[in-house]
């Protein structure tokens, strides 16, 4: 395949690119870079330090021999470009990551949110189009989030809803309550991309993929240039990732609330895997297709509860901490989400071990000396309102 990855430079999109390419792929990736301007503003230093795009590239090519094309490209404010782009590089496959990706973020301040959706909702109407005129046949895999759906008190189906009503029955977009600008950003996409499948007869495959936690594929542990950018802080870091990190210091594992919001989680390997099963079963001319992308359903405080066992067996000193719940989400509640149509296709999930668990927590007490403290303690309240 020659598979074009939106958002190479990223925490997905890099590991991403190199997976394909491992595996005998044409890969190119395109970033803008946008995600270390936005790190910088907000005070967020990855654990490891990331070398730049170019630079992982060839340090790819030199461990592997294998080439990655990339293009340095602002998707929503460059059209031009990312026909340029795709015109040069002719994918037949398109996985996209490219967007501002952080549910903190986009509820910081105005121009954080109106910066989170005209990222991803421009950015990702300006592929569809590049698209319908250049590569209308290409596969285009879109990472939605399984936070679109927010916390139903009915089953979540995998993308589509068969409703009752008065008599009459019909297949519908299951509908959306998302709990964040950004995610409300990745339910404009969803809407925006079924209609262009309907209506163009685009392909693609929307994957709501639940909480990602990892620091290590198969691909990153070739050499130290090729890791991926691990985020623990409160805006950009991830809970089980944040809480390992608290747990290598001993800084108090930051539970919001009383800790019941469930959801659904993978590791990032299975993260790969599932794009290229998506890959390798594309969806069909004029399909939006979704498939909900975890492996588990964890609440924070299960999750919170085996960090600081495991760490204490391992000999840290470390708790978990109940704070004020900066967002606004439901305390408890009902979470039965299907996720069959990846299995299905042969997704062999790698479950949340404690020896998994373990070895997260010792792999970044290696690094605990960089570790910014003051970055861990969440500072953005989803009720304030800033110009
Ligand atoms: N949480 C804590 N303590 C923390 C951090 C988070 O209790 O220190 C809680 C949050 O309140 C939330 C849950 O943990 O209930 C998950 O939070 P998160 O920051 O790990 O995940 P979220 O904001 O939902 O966003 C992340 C990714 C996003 C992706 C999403 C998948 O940043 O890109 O779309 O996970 S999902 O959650 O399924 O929507």
């Amino acid at each position: 395949m020659r598979i074009l990855v939106l958002g190479g430079d990223g925490y997905l999109g890099w590991p991403t690119a190199m997976y394909f390419s491992a595996r005998g792929h044409e890969v190119g990736v395109l970033d803008n870079m946008v995600k270390r301007q936005w790190e910088a503003e907000v005070g967020a230093e990855p654990l490891f330090p990331i070398p730049t795009l170019t630079r992982r590239i060839s340090t790819w090519k030199a461990e592997t021999g294998r080439g990655i094309e990339s293009f340095v490209v602002d998707m929503a404010n460059n059209p031009r470009g990312l026909y340029n782009s795709i015109e040069r590089f002719r994918p037949d496959t398109i996985v996209h990551y490219a967007e501002q990706p952080s549910a903190p973020f986009s509820m910081m301040n105005r121009a954080a949110c109106v910066e989170t959706q005209a990222n991803n909702i421009v950015g990702t109407l300006n592929l569809g189009h590049a698209m319908m005129s250049l590569c209308p046949d290409a596969h285009l895999i879109k990472l939605g989030t399984m936070g679109e759906y927010g916390t139903p008190n009915i089953d979540i189906e995998e993308g589509w809803l068969e409703i009752r009503h008065n008599g009459r029955s019909d297949r519908v977009l299951f509908p959306k309550r998302p709990g964040s600008f950004y995610h409300l950003s990745k339910v404009c996409d969803s809407q925006n991309l079924e209609f262009m499948c309907r209506v163009w007869g685009l392909r693609v495959t929307d994957l709501n993929q639940g909480v990602v936690y990892g620091v290590e594929t198969e691909e990153t542990a070739i050499a130290d240039g090729l890791r991926t950018s691990f985020h623990y802080d409160a805006v950009f870091g991830t809970v089980l990732n944040r809480f390992v990190t608290m747990a290598a210091i001993g800084y108090p594992l930051t539970v919001y609330g009383q800790g019941g919001q469930t959801r659904g989680y993978l590791n990032i390997r299975d993260t790969l895997r599932c794009v290229e099963l998506a890959a390798q079963n594309p969806a069909s001319t004029g399909e939006f297709r979704v498939f909900n992308q975890f492996t588990e359903t964890f609440s924070v405080a299960d999750l919170a509860e085996r960090v600081v066992r495991i760490a204490t067996q391992l000999g840290f000193k470390v708790k978990s901490e109940n704070l004020e719940n900066p967002r606004v989400e439901a305390a408890q509640h009902r979470y039965k989400a299907a996720n069959s149509a990846l299995l299905s296709l042969g997704l062999k999930p790698h479950l949340l071990t404690d020896d998994l668990i373990a070895g997260m927590i010792q792999s970044v007490a290696r690094s605990s000396d960089s570790i910014d403290k003051d970055s861990l303690k969440p500072n953005i309240s989803w009720r304030q309102n800033r110009p």
